[in-house]
């Protein structure tokens, strides 16, 4: 074995960023796979989950000093990746090794070796093998996912996916304590009728990334889609609803609808025992939710569903390979409103091509969905390329000084990243966009802008 204690970690979030209004009830699903992977897999050292949803920043220091973990795994995102380095540094100087995965640093896992010292791995795109083979003492040459150094150069082994989205079953009695997040859940902003959701995972990727090349914002790290076998996800929520009392999920996969076949099959293996396990929340995309599909979605005890509306604007739609018009979106929420599922209607602002004239639109837009009253949140966000999406991979061809910049950079600037591409790629300036997402918020005391 090469590591005996692991600590994993979601660490909390750097100065000056605003925290997600949904914040609190989110289980940490990422670090739950993995740790569920090693002990499945007869991992014989000791794990430990800090999660600052439920943890302190000084109480999370305090754990991982009392622990002494000889490996502390980070799951860092574009607005945690300087606690990142913070924790990152002081475990380092404890006399533990660093791992870093998750999306943020499966795109610059080169980069981020390049620039720290301190951190000696990156997990990229699936953890729970690699992190296994780590931990046991496999080669590092052998390690799929691992990007690590040999002799100061970084080797990158190559990437490897699982078929379905689930490597084996997350249990959820480990290393987490499920009170904690159902507790958080009760104060949320908008809790429903529901009481105990856990949040689960039926699927990873985006099926319309996979068809289309996806949304040109879009940075996600999974290339194609993959669905969880129907008998087996309802073998799993019986087991929560059994152990846990749960009385629905939340969905992390990227659209719920985007492979019908598979949700028809969802709906039609369900279990008469489980009729009443509903669906508190998911993300999915207009063009599936067809009027047979939501019925089946209501049929399912869907309260709040997603919806990546992005423009009023056509033109913007297209530009940005959205894959729907602005009537579908009015039809669809037309048609979900006609159900009772509540929406959460995500805007963005900052699109490629944008102008005063297409802000204008979805300003608009925005204020014809919130008519409806099943609205319950409007999110509004400034287009922001990260790397790994198409909008970056833009910026990096447009721009010679943003390329020297950004092409083995591990910090992401993202104010300025946001301005550069309103520089190169709207029709009109940063203010009149602020000036538009402002307008946006001041429609409703149920709008928020999320940068
Ligand atoms: C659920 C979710 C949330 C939840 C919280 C999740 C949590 N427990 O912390 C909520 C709603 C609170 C949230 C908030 C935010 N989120 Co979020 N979120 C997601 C979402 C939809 C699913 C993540 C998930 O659970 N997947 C299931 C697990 C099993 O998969 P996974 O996370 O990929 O983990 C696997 C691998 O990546 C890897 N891995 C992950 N971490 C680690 C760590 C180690 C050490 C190792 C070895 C491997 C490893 O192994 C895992 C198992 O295979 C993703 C989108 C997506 N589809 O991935 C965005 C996503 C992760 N979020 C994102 C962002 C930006 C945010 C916010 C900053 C948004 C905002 N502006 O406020 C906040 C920040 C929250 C915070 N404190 O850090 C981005 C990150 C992009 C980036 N490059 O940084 C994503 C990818 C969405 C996007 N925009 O593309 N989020
Ligand atoms: S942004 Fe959402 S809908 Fe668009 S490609 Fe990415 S995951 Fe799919």
């Amino acid at each position: 074995m090469r590591y005996w204690r692991i600590s994993l970690v979601n660490p909390p979030l750097d100065e000056g960023t605003e925290k997600c209004i949904d914040m609190g009830h989110w289980l940490p699903l990422n670090l739950m796979s993995l740790s569920s992977y090693l002990v499945q897999n007869n991992y014989k050292g000791q794990i430990q989950i800090l999660d600052q949803q439920v943890a302190g920043e000084q109480e999370m220091i305090r754990s991982l000093r009392e622990f002494k973990p000889d490996l502390v795994g980070i799951s860092p995102n574009m607005n945690s990746y300087h606690k990142t380095l913070e924790i990152a540094g002081m475990m380092k100087n404890a006399g533990a090794d660093i791992v870093l995965g998750g999306a943020y640093a499966t795109r610059l896992a080169s980069n981020i070796l390049k620039n720290r010292e301190f951190i000696d791995y990156v997990i990229a795109h699936d953890g729970e093998k690699s992190l296994l083979g780590l931990a046991e003492g496999t080669g590092l040459e052998e390690i799929k996912n691992l990007v690590f150094r040999k002799a100061g150069i970084i080797i990158e082994n190559g990437t490897e996916h699982h078929h379905a989205a689930s490597h084996g079953e997350i249990d959820y009695s480990l290393f987490i304590d499920l009170e904690k997040y159902f507790e958080n859940y009760r104060k949320s902003l908008n809790p429903g009728q529901y009481k105990k959701p856990v949040t689960l995972m039926t699927h990873r990727g985006c099926v319309w990334r996979e068809k289309s090349g996806g949304c040109v914002f879009c940075s996600r790290i999974e290339p194609f889609a993959r669905f969880d076998p129907a008998h087996e996800i309802w073998a799993r929520l019986g087991a929560l609803k059994e152990e846990h009392g749960i009385d629905s999920f939340i969905d992390v996969g990227d659209d719920f609808t985007g492979d019908v076949a598979w949700f028809k099959r969802l709906h039609s293996f369900r279990p008469s025992e489980l009729k009443d396990i509903g669906i508190r929340f998911m993300y999915s995309r207009v063009n599936n939710l067809s009027l047979e599909n939501i019925g089946i979605l209501k049929d399912l005890n869907t309260t709040e569903i997603c919806l990546g509306f992005e423009s009023g604007d056509p033109r913007i739609l297209r530009n940005s390979r959205k894959g729907h018009h602005p009537e579908q979106q009015i039809q669809t929420a037309r048609n979900l409103s006609s159900k009772g599922i509540n929406i959460i209607a995500a805007f963005m602002v900052g699109l490629p091509g944008e102008s005063r004239e297409s802000l204008d639109s979805t300003l608009k837009q925005a204020s014809r969905i919130l008519e409806f009253s099943n609205v319950s949140e409007l999110i509004i966000s400034m287009t922001t390329p990260l790397p790994g999406s198409r909008s970056f991979e833009m910026l990096m061809e447009r721009d010679e000084g943003f390329r020297r910049k950004y092409e083995d950079a591990d910090v992401l600037d993202i104010p300025e990243i946001q301005g550069e591409w309103i520089g190169k790629f709207c029709e009109t300036d940063y203010g009149a966009v602020l000036e538009y997402a402002d307008r946006m918020r001041n429609l409703s005391p149920k709008a928020f802008v999320e940068f």
